[in-house]
């Protein structure tokens, strides 16, 4: 009979040989935390490794990413798809087991994870969706949404202030099924942490209403396993099981050292943790035994097989509710919301409202909630700003779990990496809303949306100066362009409400995230052919036309477009054959057929002018070294909305000027 000890020496020797084979990675996370995954995994965690994707598993979250080799050597013994090769191959192109955890490139990862803090952040939105989802579809002897969330964070993750508005707010909605294992090794990268990092580390989950073992030996098998018993029984709020862990543990000369941390041992010290582990098997080779032991494919298929035997139950008692909750962790959607809010587009052009923008959205939010109950709105404390509720939201609370609407008060970063867990939990498609300049305190969850290419939906209102009085602190200038910049975001920046429409549309069926950036002041809805109309959807389109061949284009987005419209007007008086492109979304236009974009922007027309109320250097691509951009290249300023667009040159006047330059 194999020790646990020795089951645990698996993952401590494949992790640092494989960071020695790759002469790069961070071998003392994963053999100071291997006795307590040994303990989760083989005694805890409900998955099945034949289907990493079976939708009751258990989740499980390394928040510390850089423990990297932990999470292979896990899934690669509990028999996922993951090979000895496939370690062999660690940080290596193309490989599947790549420096930090990727989800969609290794099988059983749930994540991304490497950016501390933020994978803490995604267990609680997973830990959120699978309580939310539970509290609608789950059914008196049918608990077919029933699973815990793990996540082990390091010193590290609670450091960043991420950790405290997602655990406050974890705390606060008292996610039960929430277990998080801190890796408390007294070590970080600049060596022995008691300077930098003091806190009561329980007292202060304590504060939060977390229910917290402290003081739990992390070599201690049988009290890890107490502590996560315990855990379990608490049901009313999370868990955190504070682990007394020895960064690489079992290394003689480099166990509790910083050293530790982020380099390979060394073959030297490696040959040392061979014999002081008693571990005399070469460089990836894992007794037949272990293996054996280690093997949860068995257990998991009859796992997934006794809750596939219940679901079909459901099934014949709840067939629509099963349907639901099949099509939406499928994440399709449901028949007829196209044609429905195909409907709305028509007649919000007909009905030609001058309105703002983001009160424009949340006219289809009205129209898209009933359609997708899946939507899980919400704000950073600026409902009646971002205008994101609708009139069926209800909120989200311990007393009434089964809500579609989070406040997640004033915490961008935490609600943008919740709403990145929630989508990756699956069932939902959430959206939040806070100010576009304050998607800097969110934007590395931002960037993590794109890496993952999640379906979250950031709304971002009061979208350029045109917010008015609350002046530069609260002004975007620079944040459209830098969110265009992240690869895979589509960014949307509507003129109307009728290019809102569609904008919600896309954002909808986005294989990634996409930001809606929405307007304070009101704006007049633009008249359009019907083809006009269709063509906002290829997120560029020729809104005014000369009557012959153009001389000049104008290309604007949002706010600007109107002006746009009215220096085209006298441009056109004083014999110009003018064009007005409106472009809400570059991302999308420079996707499309090289012929359509050629079309919109003909290549021989070389005059041409951009408008946007913000950084210009962004639209030189498109109007070239022989166009002008009429941008903001400083700070705003407090004033009213229209005060300042006269003061910072939005004017019609002044794109006429610019224009007659060329
Ligand atoms: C947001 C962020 N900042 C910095 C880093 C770089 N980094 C990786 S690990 C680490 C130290 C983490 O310390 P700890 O969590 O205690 O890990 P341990 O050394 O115990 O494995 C740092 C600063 C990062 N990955 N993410
Ligand atoms: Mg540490």
């Amino acid at each position: 009979m194999l020790s646990r000890r020795q089951l645990a020496n698996a993952i401590r020797a494949l992790s640092m040989d494989g960071v020695q084979q790759a002469n790069s990675g961070h071998p003392g996370a994963p053999m100071g935390l291997a006795d307590v995954a040994q303990v989760l995994w083989q005694d805890f965690l409900c998955h099945n490794p034949r289907n990493p994707q079976w939708q009751n598993r258990d989740r499980f979250v390394l928040s510390n990413g850089h423990a990297s080799m932990l999470l292979y050597s896990l899934l690669h013994l509990s028999g996922y798809a993951l090979t000895i090769d496939d370690l062999k191959q660690f940080r290596q192109l193309h490989s599947k087991t790549p420096g930090h955890p990727e989800v969609h490139v290794t099988p059983g990862v749930e994540t991304t994870t490497g950016p501390l803090g933020q994978g803490l952040a995604n267990a609680v939105g997973m830990a959120l969706a699978e309580r939310t989802l539970a509290a609608t579809f789950n059914r008196p002897s049918f608990p077919v949404v029933d699973h815990y969330t793990y996540a082990f964070v390091g010193d590290g993750c609670l450091m960043e202030g991420i950790s405290h508005e997602v655990c406050s707010l974890a705390g606060t909605l008292g996610l039960g099924k929430l277990i998080v294992f801190w890796d408390n090794n007294g070590i970080s990268i600049d060596g022995d942490l008691k300077d930098w990092f003091s806190e009561n580390v329980p007292a202060r989950f304590h504060a939060y209403h977390w229910h917290v073992v402290a003081e739990v030996d992390g070599h201690d098998p049988a009290a890890v396993h107490a502590a996560i018993l315990q855990a379990q029984q608490v049901t009313d709020r999370p868990s955190l099981i504070c682990c007394k862990t020895e960064i690489a543990f079992g290394a003689p000369n480099k166990a509790n050292t910083a050293q530790a941390h982020g380099a390979p041992l060394g073959l030297d010290e490696i040959k040392l943790v061979r014999e002081k582990l008693a571990w005399s098997h070469a460089p990836f080779v894992v007794p037949q035994a272990v293996y054996e032991a280690w093997d949860a494919t068995q257990k998991g298929c009859v796992l997934e097989q006794q809750w596939q035997a219940m679901f079909e139950q459901y099934c014949v008692a709840y067939p629509a509710l099963a349907q639901a909750l099949l099509r939406r962790m499928t994440g399709t959607l449901p028949e007829g919301w196209a044609d429905a809010m195909e409907a709305y587009k028509e007649a919000t052009q007909a009905k030609s409202e001058k309105i703002a923008t983001r009160k424009a959205s949340q006219n289809c939010l009205d129209v898209l909630g009933p359609l997708l109950p899946e939507l899980l709105g919400g704000s950073a404390d600026l409902t009646p700003s971002n205008l994101t509720d609708w009139s069926g939201s209800t909120v989200i609370s311990v007393q009434h779990p089964a809500g579609n609407y989070i406040h997640y008060g004033v915490r961008e970063f935490g609600m943008s990496a919740i709403m990145n867990g929630v989508a990756l939990h699956g069932g939902f498609i959430p959206y939040g809303g806070t100010f576009l300049t304050f998607v800097d305190y969110a934007r590395n969850a931002v960037r993590m949306a794109a890496l993952m290419k999640q379906r979250v939906i950031f709304v971002y209102t009061h979208d350029s100066i045109g917010l008015g009085e609350d002046g530069p602190t609260h002004q975007p200038v620079e944040h459209a362009a830098m969110l265009r910049l992240t690869p895979g975001l589509s960014v949307w920046r509507p003129c109307d409400a009728v290019e809102t429409v569609v904008a919600w549309q896309a954002a909808i069926v986005c294989q990634g995230p996409t930001c809606l950036l929405f307007s304070r002041q009101n704006l007049p809805t633009m008249s359009r052919t019907p083809t006009q109309v269709q063509a906002i959807a290829q997120g560029a389109y020729v809104l005014f036309d000369a009557h012959s061949a153009p001389d000049l284009i104008l290309i604007a987005t949002g706010s600007e477009v109107s002006l746009a419209m009215a220096a085209a007007q006298r441009l056109q008086q004083q014999g110009c054959a003018v064009r007005v492109v409106s472009m809400p979304c570059a991302e999308v236009f420079s996707q499309q057929p090289l012929a359509y974009q050629q079309a919109v922007l003909p290549p021989t027309v070389t005059k041409r002018v951009a408008i946007e109320a913000g950084a210009a250097d962004y639209w030189y691509k498109f109007v070239g070294a022989h166009g002008k951009v009429v941008g903001l290249d400083r700070f705003g300023e407090s004033a009213p909305s229209d005060v300042l667009f006269n003061a910072l040159g939005f004017t019609a006047e002044h794109i006429v000027d610019v224009a007659s330059s060329l």
